[in-house]
């Protein structure tokens, strides 16, 4: 009797709190990435990465000067981030594995004995936690070996990263249930050629850009094929790739404005999806015509961005078994005559669309110069994306917020998250899309790219001042904490407020 009258209780809370309540089988997770967390750069048999070769190279262009030989020392310490991920109650975590770690030569002459181990103790402990491994295969830090061989403009690439996944597969694949194959393409082929900004720091834009955009989605598409003709039967595993999409809104009213961000959705969302995830296959057939125009005129007797072969575009497509997406911002769009100046990033082949990408003043900034808050944009672009292409299982690989200051109590990050979540949850509860889980970028401050450790996007603070490397959980860790163990949004948030420097 009494039973029942809880039950009945119960489920009254539940259903006026149920809006804001995940469904049973959503996954949350964390996330981090090799070069931005392992250190131990030179350790045993690893060689350079392009971004151990490019700091060291030119130091100046990290803005404080630092480097990540060291960074949070997660080679070394990956018993402390199992012990983080385990206080956090995480499904799983996503990380990524160091190319030039497994594979010194990033060729497949010789696995590393070091890489092995690191790897296998990270997933075996992970995995006695409880927690399941998420794996990306590239997080940026490609072999320098294989960069003195053209890296991502050479297209013996695809062959080289299929040879890897290969390896990868049959080393991890026993354990390791879902992998990415490439992080952010459109953010590695932009900024290494067009603005220059990653290394090889090759500016070449409008040109390195696309090649590389053709070899990334080939590579993608050989790793996905291989799993699919060699393990799945036997792994019974999920292979995407995680895509950053900057959801874009045209900047005015004007139907020029809404006109050209139709067509910079495609270019900014589809020159990465589309080859992959539609009916058709190949490049949007609108950026394909605008640049071959563009290069007609330019007096180019080949387009700028090179075509894909009836066979090419047969192999990419339907390379997927999920969708992975890395959402931080959005922009506006705004055409301008053609040739004008464009400005700074994401600069993402906009001189080719003659169009100019800017904000929108309500929208939030943060520390980040580059990060705007758009929550309600998540949903629009799951959706769009929905519209495109039909129904995938989506996973949201990173979202996450960054501050300039080591804050503890960080209530902005708290609230940005909380947005983004209900966003997702109203994709899920009110337009049918199959979100199947969401990752915060990113469990412990790191290594942020050009920014250093200037930018903090962590759960978890790390003193990088501290040779121990003193770590701490924030009030973000507290909050996320409760929305995984309550599955929700509403519970008594007092608790996420409470600092105690332990969770
Ligand atoms: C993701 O990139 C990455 O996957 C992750 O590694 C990263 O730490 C995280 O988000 C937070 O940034 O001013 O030209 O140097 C998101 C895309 C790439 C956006 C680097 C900011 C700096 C541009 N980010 N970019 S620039």
């Amino acid at each position: 009797m009494w039973g029942l009258k809880a039950v009945a209780t119960s489920l009254l809370v539940c259903s006026v709190l149920g809006a804001r309540n995940f469904p049973p089988d959503f996954k949350f997770g964390s996330a981090s990435s090799a070069y931005q967390v392992e250190g131990a750069w030179n350790y045993g048999d690893k060689t350079p990465s392009i971004w151990d070769v490019f700091i060291k190279k030119y130091p100046n262009v990290i803005i404080d000067n630092s480097n990540a030989d060291i960074a949070c020392n997660s080679f070394h310490d990956w018993e402390r981030d199992v012990k983080m991920a385990r206080e956090l109650g995480l499904d799983y975590y996503r990380f990524s594995i160091s190319w030039p770690r497994i594979l010194p030569t990033g060729k497949q002459d010789r696995i590393s004995e070091y890489g092995k181990k690191y790897y296998n103790d990270l997933i075996n402990a992970l995995l006695e936690n409880g927690i399941k491994p998420v794996v990306t295969m590239y997080h940026w830090d490609l072999p320098q070996a294989l960069q003195d061989w053209g890296g991502w403009l050479n297209p013996l690439i695809t062959d080289w990263f299929e040879n890897y996944a290969r390896v990868l597969y049959s080393l991890f694949g026993d354990r390791v249930k879902t992998w990415l194959t490439l992080n952010e393409p459109l953010i590695f082929c932009e900024l290494s050629f067009n603005t220059g900004k990653h290394p090889p720091g090759l500016l070449s834009a409008g040109q390195g850009n696309y090649v590389c955009n053709k070899n990334a989605m080939l590579a993608h598409a050989k790793a996905w094929r291989v799993y699919d003709k060699e393990f799945r039967e036997k792994q019974r595993g999920k292979v995407s790739l995680a895509n950053q999409y900057i959801w874009l809104e045209p900047h005015t009213d004007s139907e020029i404005d809404v006109e050209a961000t139709k067509i910079a959705r495609q270019l900014m969302i589809g020159m990465y999806t589309h080859p992959i995830f539609s009916k058709d296959g190949g490049w949007p057939p609108v950026i394909e015509r605008i640049v071959a125009e563009k290069s007609k005129k330019e007096g180019r007797f080949l387009s700028r961005l090179p075509g894909f072969t009836q066979e090419e575009i047969e192999v990419i497509k339907g390379t997927y078994d999920f969708l992975g997406i890395n959402y931080y911002t959005a922009r506006t769009v705004n055409k301008v005559e053609d040739g004008v100046e464009v400005g700074e990033w994401p600069l993402l082949g906009s001189s080719d669309l003659d169009i100019q990408l800017t904000t929108n003043d309500k929208w939030n900034m943060t520390d980040a110069s580059w990060l705007f808050e758009h929550p309600v944009g998540f949903r629009r672009l799951l959706n769009w994306l929905k519209n495109e292409y039909g129904d995938i299982d989506i996973l949201i690989t990173e979202n996450g917020y960054a501050t300039n200051k080591t804050i503890i109590d960080d209530q902005a990050r708290v609230k940005y998250m909380e947005k983004h979540l209900e966003q997702v949850l109203l994709t899920i509860n009110e337009d049918k899309i199959k979100v199947i889980g969401y990752t915060a970028w990113s469990m412990m401050d790191n290594f942020e790219w050009c920014d250093g450790y200037s930018l903090r996007f962590g759960l978890y603070e790390v003193d990088f001042k501290d040779p121990k490397l003193k770590h701490k959980p924030r009030a973000s860790a507290h909050y996320y904490t409760n929305v995984i163990k309550h599955r929700s949004l509403d519970f008594d948030d007092k608790i996420s407020n409470i600092i105690t420097g332990e969770l």
